[in-house]
């Protein structure tokens, strides 16, 4: 092992940290300055990676979950030959610059998750190790082909974030063995000491997690790689390496000073750091030669490792053909025959929750990268399907997860293993809980990932729970996520579409809204409303002659409108069913206007915050809606008090015909 050079990249680090943060005014040059050995080891001698070929499929996974310290990365990846020029990194946080102030996923290769939120990374870090071992277990021969280890580097933040519990909690409870976490302990965050706020005994919290537990100095790069091998070697247990550190490691008066934490050093204290680092104070992202000439040389033996693995890969495929074929599979968008889908008959009842159940058995049968579950809520979202074995340490080709209680670990973990591009992840909760998984939903909506979320217990007309559990906000509060493809199915044949489209989504992450009462699948005046969803909206119920008012729903609510419709006994009224609001507002004119014309009366009937759907009732219209929270009390009664009967809302319609400016409950 070349300890001078692995010496010498750690200075390059610490000197572009500097740099960096210097010339953009600000960022983060603690965390990178006191993780340089620490970075400069994993890259150099650990990590099974190789830069010309960023999207290895078996390349060991590095997460940085305390992403503050971007420029940590950033410095690795322009050293090791990723594509971060660096200028790219002289522009850091500018307009344009692939360095972002946090590390982004799909900008630069060679980043793995979009990370910032402290406690994410850990969490995603946890979604990546769950994924290999079922990948392993699907694909894995006499070869082995999958094999990864996810390493992450957490701090302070990431380890007080609540979100950290219930990561590590479920992934010590599976058994995690490839995952090795450094807990980059140097005991201050940006206010100061951890002594403020923060004095749990870590180790031993992740001990009782069924964690290996293991400690060193991060500036020990020989034991640094020992411990590692000593992670590596427990198979049966995630492994936490706690790194004792020291922010802004090298930094002339301020090395250990929480004021190194996010703010440039200054040019007098990066001058005499540099001096003391032995780098020429006026160069700039100065990389000593001892550090280009280690890593140079360590590029033939990440390259020969790719190759080797590559040569193994191809006698599995050879050898393996079916195996081999169903990977293509994976990689493909499914091809969902309509044979294939359960169908319901007009007429009939059920809740849009079960209806999707049936629709999602259909497609766990059908695609075997298919996998998730619930916060143990699988029986009321009607996600549990029978006869689908669990994923366990001894079950690792399970592809149901039991992710306990853990919403905001569940959706984060669902990232992850939606990262490993070749499964597909859902998770299911009430709705009211989305707000629990909203950091990692936003997060996902940001990477692009198509993860589906199934929120059932859609409105407070769920009932009998009482106003906790009664969404009021909550798909409003989806709907403003950019990114966030959020379908309220009216009956079980939208449901089906819904799904649908959720499954085939490679650009995207998906949250399916769904009742918990029975709705009716009703008779569909558009012969072609699956193909007219491409808007996310269709007319369920056409007037006769043009439409004088239009009745706009989405989920339960459409029944109510179709009945409202009858109720006020007009023949030009019309009834739409907005699956998706955000496409129908994305639609271009001439679509909406067939849909929803601007000349009518537009009224929105949503047992839910009105929030966003103003502009489309117009300063004409009307937007029933549920502007308090719920009550307790069953369905009917709460149809009653919030005015969702055909004749409360048709009372509503007539009494309010009389236009004027837009007024809501
Ligand atoms: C969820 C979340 N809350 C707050 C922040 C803002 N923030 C960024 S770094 C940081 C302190 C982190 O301390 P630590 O993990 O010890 O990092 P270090 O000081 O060692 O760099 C905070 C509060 C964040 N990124 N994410």
């Amino acid at each position: 092992m070349d300890i001078p050079g692995i010496k010498a990249v750690a200075t390059a680090v610490r000197t572009f940290a500097m740099d960096a943060v210097q010339r953009a005014g600000s960022g983060h040059p603690g965390q990178p300055m006191g993780c340089a050995e620490l970075a400069a080891t994993l890259y150099g001698e650990v990590l099974h990676h190789d830069p010309q070929d960023p999207g290895w499929l078996n390349r060991d996974r590095f997460v940085l979950s305390a992403g503050h310290g971007c420029l940590l990365q950033y410095a690795m990846l322009n050293l090791c030959g990723y594509e971060i020029s660096v200028d790219d990194i002289r522009n850091f946080r500018r307009l344009g610059s692939k360095a972002t102030g946090h590390p982004e996923y799909g900008v630069i290769p060679g980043i793995e998750v979009t990370t910032g939120p402290l406690g994410q990374g850990l969490a995603n870090a946890v979604g990546m190790a769950i994924a290999e071992r079922m990948l392993a277990a699907r694909f894995n021969a006499e070869q082995s082909i999958i094999d990864y280890h996810t390493y992450c580097i957490a701090g302070d933040g990431d380890m007080m974030e609540g979100l950290s519990y219930e990561a590590c909690s479920l992934a010590g409870h599976l058994g995690l063995g490839k995952l090795i976490v450094f807990y980059d302990s140097n005991g201050v965050t940006i206010e100061g000491s951890t002594g403020l706020c923060f004095t749990e005994d870590v180790p031993r919290r992740f001990q009782a997690f069924n964690w290996q537990v293991l400690e060193g100095s991060a500036y020990d790069i020989p034991r640094i790689v020992r411990l590692i091998d000593r992670a590596r070697r427990e198979t049966s247990k995630p492994s936490l390496i706690v790194m004792k550190s020291v922010m802004a490691k090298g930094a002339h008066t301020l090395e250990g000073s929480h004021q190194a934490h996010g703010a440039p050093l200054g040019e007098a204290e990066v001058r005499a750091t540099k001096e003391a680092l032995g780098v020429p104070p006026d160069s700039e992202f100065y990389v000593p030669p001892a550090a280009a000439r280690y890593l140079s040389e360590r590029k033939r033996s990440w390259q020969e490792n790719r190759g080797r693995w590559q040569r193994t890969f191809e006698r599995w495929a050879a050898e393996n053909p079916g195996r081999h074929a169903e990977m293509q599979k994976f990689l493909q968008e499914p091809d969902l025959h309509a044979a294939l889908l359960p169908r319901f008959e007009t007429g009939g009842q059920a809740a849009t929750r079960t209806a999707g159940g049936e629709v999602l058995k259909a497609l766990m049968a059908e695609l075997p990268n298919l996998v998730g579950g619930s916060a143990d809520l699988s029986q009321s979202t009607s996600t549990a399907i029978k006869g689908m074995e669990a994923f366990s340490s001894r079950n690792p080709g399970g592809r149901t997860l039991y992710f306990g209680i853990r919403e905001h670990a569940m959706a984060a973990i669902c990232n992850g293993i939606a990262l490993s591009g070749l499964l597909k992840a859902f998770c299911s909760t009430y709705l009211v809980f989305s707000d629990y998984m909203r950091p990692s939903i936003r997060l996902a909506a940001m990477m692009k990932l198509p993860v589906i979320y199934v929120f059932t217990h859609d409105s407070v007309l769920a009932g009998e729970d009482g106003p906790t559990h009664q969404p009021v906000e909550q798909v409003a509060s989806l709907r403003a996520i950019p990114g966030l493809t959020v379908l309220r199915p009216g009956d079980a044949e939208e449901t089906v579409a819904a799904w649908k489209r959720a499954i085939c989504s490679r650009n995207g992450p998906t949250a399916l809204i769904l009742s918990r009462q029975a709705v009716r699948t009703y008779q569909k005046d558009d012969p072609r409303w699956e193909a007219s969803l491409e808007h996310g909206a269709y007319v369920v119920s056409d007037s006769v002659g043009r439409p004088e008012t239009v009745l706009v729903a989405s989920g339960s609510e459409v029944g109510l409108a179709l009945e409202t419709k009858r109720s006020l006994g007009a023949e030009n009224v019309r009834v739409v069913s907005v699956m998706c609001r955000e496409l129908l507002l994305r639609a271009p004119d001439e679509a909406r206007e067939r849909i929803v014309p601007r000349e009518a009366r537009r009224i929105v009937i949503e047992a839910g915050a009105a929030q966003g759907w103003e502009g489309l009732a117009g300063d004409s219209g009307l937007v029933i809606s549920v502007e308090t929270f719920g009550k307790s009390a069953p369905t009917r009664d709460l149809c009653g008090e919030f005015g969702f009967t055909p004749q409360a809302v048709a009372a509503r319609i007539r009494q309010e015909s009389t236009g004027g400016m837009l007024r809501r409950d």
